[in-house]
This record gives C-alpha cells, structure tokens and sequence, in this order.
C-alpha cells in the first residue's frame, strides 16, 4: 500500500502559509514567516518540515523553490539561497529517508509574474521564469526528484483585449521545449508533469484540462515529453470528474502524478481540503489498480487547513485523516478489481467489437461506403441494449465497506 500511494506532504501549504484569506490575515503559528525570509527563518521551516514528515511517516515531500528558501531580490542572490536551502533539505533528506516526489518553481506569486511567466509580454520576465526553472530543475535533479511539476498559475489571461493568445501559445510551447531540453542536458530520469488547472488566478489558464493540455503537446511536438500532475479539485472547477480527467489521461498516454486535495462542490474556487470520502475516489482508485501503480507519480497532498485549525496537531490529523481515505479507497478498489464484475460488465458492453464485424470497422478495413452497402445488405437492426449503470454503482458502493 504504502509502495502504491507514494504520499507526499507539499511544504507550501503545510508550512509556508500562515491561515490568511483575502479576507483576513494568518491565524495559524508559523514563527518562521515574515514578509522578508531571512536564511535562519528558512531554516527554522526546514527543521519543522522535516520535523513533521518523519514523525508522520509519510515517505515523500514536494516543494517549490521560494517556499524553501530565504527571499532573493537578485538573479543571483536567488541561485545562491536555493543552493543553500538545498544543501539543508539534502542533509534532512539523508537522515530521515524521507525522498522528493517533485520539485516545482513558483512562477506567479510575485509582482513580476502578475502578467504570466512563460506567457509574459515582457521577454525579460520570461528569461526571469525561465532562469528560476533551470535553477529548480537542477536542484530537484540532485536532490533524486522523481518529477518536475510546472503549474501555470499565471499561464493564461484576464482579459482577450489586450492578450495575443497565439503568441503567448507559441512562447509557452518554446519554454517547455526549452525545460525539456535542459532536463536530457542534466541527465535527469524524472518525468516533467504539467498541472492543469481551468482558471484562478486567471480567468482562464491555458492549461484548462487535461484534453487542453493534450492538444497543446501535440501542436508543439511533447507528448512523448511530458505528462500531466492531476489534481482533484482543478477537474471539479472545470466541471469535469476527477476520474474523468484520469481515464483522458491515460487515453492520451499522459498519467503521471495526482494531487489529491479536493474541492467543496458547493464553492468555485480552490478550497484545497483533505480528501475524506473514500467511497467518491474508489472509480479513480480502481485506474491506479489497473495501472498496477504509478511509474514516477504519487498522490500529493497540495491541502491545506482550514484557517481555524490552530493547533500543531491539526496538521497531523488532517492528513492522517487524508492517507487513512487513500487507503480505504485503495482497499475498495482492489476488491472491486478482484471481484471482476464491472470488468465483465464493461467487456459484455463492448463484445460487438471484438467480433468480426467490430474489429473490421475498427482495423479500417472499410470505407464509409462499404460500411453503409454492409449494413443495408445484412439489414442491421440493433436492438436497444441495457446499460447496467445502476448495477455498476452499486458494484462500487457493495465494496466500499472499509
Ligand atoms: C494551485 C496548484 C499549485 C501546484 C503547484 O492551484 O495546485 O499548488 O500544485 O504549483
Ligand atoms: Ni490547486
Ligand atoms: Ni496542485
């Protein structure tokens, strides 16, 4: 089980955010915050990190740079403080065993990105983007990443009247080769992961679903490149089903890493929750059974607190609360697997297919022509044919007993 979830805490949420909402400012205590982190500061968040993840026992973490390490004002300064923090994550890395599912740049919290990163007007702040990505791609890569996660938090527009989409396509298109490129130059083994997301901050993000993201590897020649990181509430605000976005996935070939935070259904934002109903995983779940697992991926949890859960052992709750419906949900899906019904039912659905009249449509073997004279000839009359839906609900929820 714990080979198959391969969970990961993420340090932003867990220790780089305070409790603040547009509303309101941090409730939660995080001495080692300020407006300016000094290195002592982010240090004081990595003992606490690491801390954390190893009396939880969880084997991964994920991290973006600037939630690490000591603010930069520089280029410059920038490189040498993420070296720093790194060397420390290294250190804490070897002594509790704890590993990095993926590394990520923060490319969208500060004033410069307001206008994107890789989809900025301004070159120079694009060259900014992309000299924060080659020192976080590096640094994930010596720090044995699995993965490199690009969200486009501000890879979109507010506004079509004053954006030129094509061009800003054809930028973001170029800096992902460009990452791509740099990751073969570095030797890295890990899978790059784009983290669809349909909107907020932006109106709209380029990177909108997973079929969105599939047709822009295609036009810019990366499918065979990169991958997607799903993450569970970014399906629900674009109106999509969490497994949804997985069987497109892997339709396209492009599964790769999940984050497992969920939406409230009633909100349209980003409200970052827990999982705790294992029971609406199990369909997701039962992909990952027939995947066998993972390759490079594992279920992170980009989930933060609510902003009245103050104390210490909130944090530990919460995600023993998360993992123990991972796991329920991994229980459920293996005995729906195992119990072979929906299997059968879905094989029964399809059987037409592989007969011969099937697999010749299929095989194109023939024209639209020839298919029409073949059917007016044997005088096709398909009779209407149940579509067991409510037999397979109910498949799921007689296994999700746990
Ligand atoms: C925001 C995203 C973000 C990514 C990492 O909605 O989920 O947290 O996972 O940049
Ligand atoms: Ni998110
Ligand atoms: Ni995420």
């Amino acid at each position: 089980m714990e080979d198959w979830l391969k969970v990961a805490v993420c340090y932003w949420h867990s220790f780089n955010w305070p409790g603040t909402d547009i509303f309101g400012g941090g409730t939660l205590n995080r001495p080692w915050l300020g407006a300016t982190v000094t290195q002592a500061m982010a240090d004081a968040k990595l003992d606490a990190a690491f801390d954390f993840f190893a009396r939880l026992g969880v084997r991964y973490f994920c991290f973006h740079d600037v939630d690490a390490m000591a603010t930069a004002a520089t280029l410059k300064e920038h490189d040498q403080n993420l070296r720093k923090i790194e060397a420390g994550i290294a250190a804490k890395m070897a002594a509790t065993g704890v590993k990095l599912l993926w590394g990520t740049a923060n490319l969208f919290s500060h004033p410069r990105y307001a206008g994107g990163a890789a989809t900025s007007p301004d070159p120079e702040v694009y060259a900014w983007a992309a000299a924060q990505v080659r020192c976080c791609l590096e640094a994930t890569h010596r720090l044995g990443g699995e993965n490199y996660v690009l969200w486009g938090g501000r890879e979109g527009y507010d506004s079509l009247l004053n954006t030129d989409l094509k061009r800003e396509l054809d930028h973001y298109g170029r800096f992902l080769s460009m990452v791509v490129e740099h990751k073969h130059r570095i030797g890295f083994k890990g899978t790059i992961l784009i983290e669809p997301k349909p909107f907020e901050p932006t109106k709209h993000q380029y990177d909108h679903d997973v079929a969105a993201v599939f047709a822009f590897l295609q036009r810019y020649d990366l499918t065979k490149e990169v991958k997607v990181n799903i993450e569970v509430n970014h399906a629900t605000l674009a109106g999509l089903d969490f497994e949804h976005e997985i069987a497109a996935a892997r339709a396209f070939g492009i599964f790769g890493s999940i984050d497992i935070n969920r939406g409230d259904p009633r909100n349209g934002w980003d409200t970052d929750q827990f999982p705790n109903n294992a029971q609406e995983l199990v369909p997701s779940m039962l992909q990952l059974v027939e995947d066998q697992g993972f390759v490079t991926g594992g279920f992170n949890f980009d989930a933060k607190l609510r902003r009245q859960s103050v104390d210490p052992v909130d944090l530990y709750l919460a995600h023993i609360g998360g993992i123990d419906t991972l796991a329920r949900a991994l229980l459920a899906a293996v005995d729906v697997a195992a119990d072979g019904g929906l299997a059968r039912l879905k094989r029964e659905r399809y059987q037409g297919w592989d007969d011969e009249l099937g697999l010749r449509i299929a095989g194109g073997a023939l024209t639209l022509a020839a298919l029409a004279d073949l059917a007016t000839e044997r005088g096709f009359d398909p009779v209407p044919r149940s579509g067991r839906q409510e037999l397979a609900e109910s498949m799921i929820a007689r296994h999700s007993k746990y």
